[in-house]
């Protein structure tokens, strides 16, 4: 893609609504556009940094065996009655009437949805346990949208949802989420921790937050900093493991403020070994047994004859918050690196270009398209404008890899700047080696 052609709407001004980095920046950067409060329009650069986030959670579902569905945005209101949840939820939830007078509304989140769907089409338990998920646009009507695709009023979210026949098969479900959780966050190149936490309009007793440390974050956290040392590499997804690994992270302490307790924090965290400090939920998983399967009669056929009510979970990944979450993690005095798995492109060719030699520009072309031979995902920034202004400008869109062609280029030697900033001479075979890697 050549940077003139691209539809990215750049901005110099620091849009004065954006209170913190990534919002300011998404601006900046044309990577989003409000269109109204909490909702965005998602411009192609945010489209597609957004688009590979999605893929990677999608790709981490799918290896624990998740299959894919998909369910509408408009529910009907009769399902949420037979739960309670219509009235419980309050004014966060998007209700409409259609033209029959029937009351619908935006779905804030699946639980009833799937467990209809469940019921009307699992009899036996020979078809347990399942695991379902969805990657669907959600409306919750936050009375303060802030922070932009940070705390939105409509946001893209991972739904997952578990169905087992008892506590136990269900616990190892809620296993195989929460370590899937981590391999997904650790691809982000994010460092998430999974802290005790409550489970508000959702319900159940057993729950996790993921979060990510950020000065900015909207969760107040307080951890043993011995969190970092466990090692996703020492664990697998069989049941042992699993069990090992939840055991592991349940022997350190690290609750968000709800469940924060001075003493307890004290007696059993050193005190040079406390971490008191902020983060962003990007997940947030629940164990509620039988909440909805009981009140919506979504039973299966047990061994024996006997009924059973389902046991079930619900797991959900912030995909848009994500694309904010992660640019306050990486953003650092002023540059923008995206990590490599979610870049909007791998590399940017940067010519200087003067009116009356277009030599860069024509060696840029060249560097182009040997590169997209490659199936490298390019982008020429073709634009007349100083070097000074470019730098800036690359700064701020945050693609991990740079070529310069400049005085420093020859026929086939040039300046590329890695991921770390770190600038040397190199053949073009021996750039396009180190992006392939
Ligand atoms: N049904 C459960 C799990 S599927 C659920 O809805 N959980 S949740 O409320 O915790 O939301 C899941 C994730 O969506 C959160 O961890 C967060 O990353 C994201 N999220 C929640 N509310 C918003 C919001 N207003 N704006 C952006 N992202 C949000």
């Amino acid at each position: 893609m050549y940077l003139s052609k691209l539809f990215i709407p750049i901005t110099k001004d620091l849009p004065t609504e954006a209170k913190i980095k990534s919002h300011q920046l998404m601006l900046r950067t044309g990577m989003i556009k409000q269109s109204s409060a909490g909702i965005y329009s998602w411009l192609p650069l945010g489209f597609k940094v957004m688009k590979k986030i999605e893929q990677i959670v999608r790709e981490e579902q799918n290896n624990i065996n998740a299959q894919e569905m998909l369910m509408p945005t408009i529910q009907s209101a009769d399902i949420w009655k037979e739960s309670g949840r219509y009235n419980d939820y309050g004014e966060e939830m998007l209700r409409i009437k259609d033209r029959q007078n029937r009351e619908m509304l935006y779905g804030p989140t699946n639980e009833e949805l799937i467990t209809e769907i469940f019921r009307s089409s699992v009899k036996s338990y020979k078809s347990l346990p399942q695991l379902l998920y969805h990657i669907q646009w959600k409306f919750r009507d936050e009375i303060r949208p802030r922070f932009g695709v940070m705390r939105c009023r409509e946001f893209y979210m991972k739904d997952a949802y578990s169905f087992d026949l008892n506590d136990k098969q269900a616990k190892l479900s809620y296993n195989k989420m929460f370590y899937s959780y981590l391999k997904t966050f650790k691809r982000l190149d994010l460092k998430a921790i999974p802290m005790k936490a409550e489970t508000g309009p959702i319900g159940g007793d057993l729950s996790h937050e993921f979060i990510i440390l950020a000065e900015t974050g909207e969760s107040k956290i307080y951890a043993d900093k011995k969190i970092f040392d466990i090692d996703l590499k020492d664990y697998s997804y069989t049941e042992e493991s699993l069990e090992k690994m939840r055991n592991d992270y349940s022997s350190v302490y690290a609750v968000t403020d709800e469940k924060f307790n001075q003493k307890e924090f004290d007696s059993k965290v050193n005190k040079d070994e406390q971490l008191i400090t902020k983060g962003i939920e990007v997940g947030h998983i629940f164990y509620f047994g039988d909440k909805y399967s009981k009140p919506l009669n979504c039973l299966v056929d047990a061994q024996g004859g006997k009924k059973e009510t389902v046991k079930m979970g619900s797991y959900g990944i912030g995909v848009s918050r994500l694309v904010g979450a992660i640019i306050e993690a990486k953003y650092n005095k002023n540059v923008m690196k995206w990590p490599k798995s979610i870049s909007p492109f791998d590399v940017v060719i940067i010519p200087n270009i003067n009116k009356n030699n277009k030599e860069n520009l024509i060696k840029s072309e060249k560097i182009y398209k040997e590169l997209k031979k490659q199936n490298i995902d390019v982008l020429l920034d073709d634009v007349d404008e100083n070097m000074s202004n470019k730098f800036k400008k690359h700064d701020l869109i945050g693609i991990p890899n740079q070529i310069i062609v400049g005085s420093k280029s020859t026929e086939d030697e040039f300046e590329f700047k890695d991921k770390d900033s770190k600038s040397s001479i190199l053949k073009l075979n021996e750039i396009k080696s180190k992006l392939k890697n």
